[in-house]
């Protein structure tokens, strides 16, 4: 196609996001191959535009809590997977987490994002590791007053229901690609189809749900619009895209790092198809350097603050900005102030969004329950 007729097709398709009129699939690989400059600029502008139809200029905070380093699986491209002898291991008491979330709910932030690697064990005493998560869950619900996500993987049905009961709000579980072939070579091991039922039980329980793309990790733009229909699909509350960071003493540490201009360009896709949803800019990636870009391409939300001093990790970096405090609530708050554009939102906003949200999706989910109220 010609340079000009590309760059007006390009743009009408923005146009038409802008109205939110839904896309096909050839229409949305385009924007997908935004050329870089004028292209990716209005699609970023776009992407932005339709976050402040939803969210004004208010941004949403996660505090991270990493508590548990220790997993059972074996994932390609993740520094504690199970054979990784080089990893840090850690796994934090209960008052080490309450006392962390308490911190992190002062420090101003809207959620407490409770991560583990997948170590409760489906044949050893599951019922007590299960119980015990969910005391957690409600303790750190008690005392910081704020909603909480938990990221265990893979539950069966019951705990996921335990998990509800114990007031969790949110259930994160990234499938990283929606391409079984390329699923089986990053997850090894592990059922494509169970990690993606999953989500769909714990959506009917009533939790809130994320999903997850990695990218970089030869993924294609096939791959990726499947991806967008399997999120579309799971109606999830929100949606994430995060690049490939190589990970020492994996069998991934010599793959290139992922192309972070293709992320940006994932996640404002993700704004238009998805423009009410929360979509995070993770400082898990590049730390507090590549917020800016982020929230430039559409994100709405900060996740992976985390408190110095008490030997906490990341995830994608186990350390980056963590000792040094600039993965703080202050360090965010001086970027949003520098860009300009940004507000913290009051935790009101955000407690209301979510229950809101929880709301509708029941309403949807029993509409018999909503006509009796009427
Ligand atoms: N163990 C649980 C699980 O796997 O669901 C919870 C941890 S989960 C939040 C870890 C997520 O971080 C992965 O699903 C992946 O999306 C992301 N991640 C892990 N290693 C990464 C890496 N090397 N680069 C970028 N993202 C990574
Ligand atoms: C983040 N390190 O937000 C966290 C993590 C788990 N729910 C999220 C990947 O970047
Ligand atoms: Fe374990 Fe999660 Fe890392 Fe996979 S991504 S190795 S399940 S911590």
């Amino acid at each position: 196609m010609k340079k000009v007729e590309n760059k007006k097709k390009h743009a009408a398709i923005l146009q038409k996001a802008m109205q939110e009129h839904s896309l096909s699939r050839q229409e949305i690989a385009c924007l997908l191959e935004s050329n870089p400059g004028q292209q990716t600029d209005l699609l970023f502008k776009t992407a932005r535009q339709l976050r402040e139809k939803y969210f004004g200029n208010k941004i949403f905070l996660y505090g991270f809590v990493y508590n548990s380093t220790h997993c059972r699986n074996n994932c390609r491209f993740c520094y504690y997977r199970k054979d990784n002898t080089s990893s840090v291991r850690y796994s934090k008491s209960r008052l080490q987490i309450l006392d962390i979330s308490c911190k992190l709910a002062e420090s101003g932030v809207h959620l407490i994002d409770l991560t583990m690697g997948e170590s409760i064990s489906f044949h050893d005493n599951i019922v007590e590791q299960v119980q015990s998560l969910g005391s957690i869950i409600s303790d750190i619900k008690s005392q910081t007053h704020l909603p909480v996500m938990v990221s265990p993987g893979i539950l069966p049905e019951w705990a996921l229901k335990q998990m509800a009961r114990f007031g969790a709000d949110f259930y994160a579980c990234y499938q990283e690609t929606h391409n079984p072939d390329l699923f089986s070579q990053l997850r090894i091991g592990q059922s494509f189809s169970q990690r993606l039922a999953v989500k769909q039980k714990a959506a009917k329980l009533n939790l809130l749900i994320e999903e997850g793309i990695l990218c970089g990790v030869g993924e294609t733009i096939e791959d990726i619009l499947d991806s967008f229909d399997a999120i579309k699909m799971l109606n999830v509350d929100q949606t994430r895209v995060m690049g490939f960071v190589p990970q020492m003493g994996t069998p991934m540490e010599n793959h290139p790092i992922a192309d972070i201009k293709m992320e940006l360009i994932i996640l404002a896709v993700l704004r238009l198809l998805f423009p009410d949803r929360l979509i995070p800019a993770s400082l898990d990636v590049e730390g507090v350097s590549g917020l800016e870009k982020r929230l430039y391409a559409g994100a709405n939300v900060v996740t992976s603050i985390v408190p110095a001093g008490n030997g906490l990790a990341g995830v994608a970096q186990n350390s980056l900005d963590i000792e040094d405090s600039k993965r703080t609530v202050a360090q965010v708050e001086k970027i949003l102030l520098s860009c300009g554009d940004y507000e913290i939102a009051r935790p009101e906003v955000y407690k209301n969004w979510i229950n809101q949200r929880k709301k509708d999706k029941s309403n949807f989910l029993n509409p018999s329950q909503n006509l009796k109220a009427i």
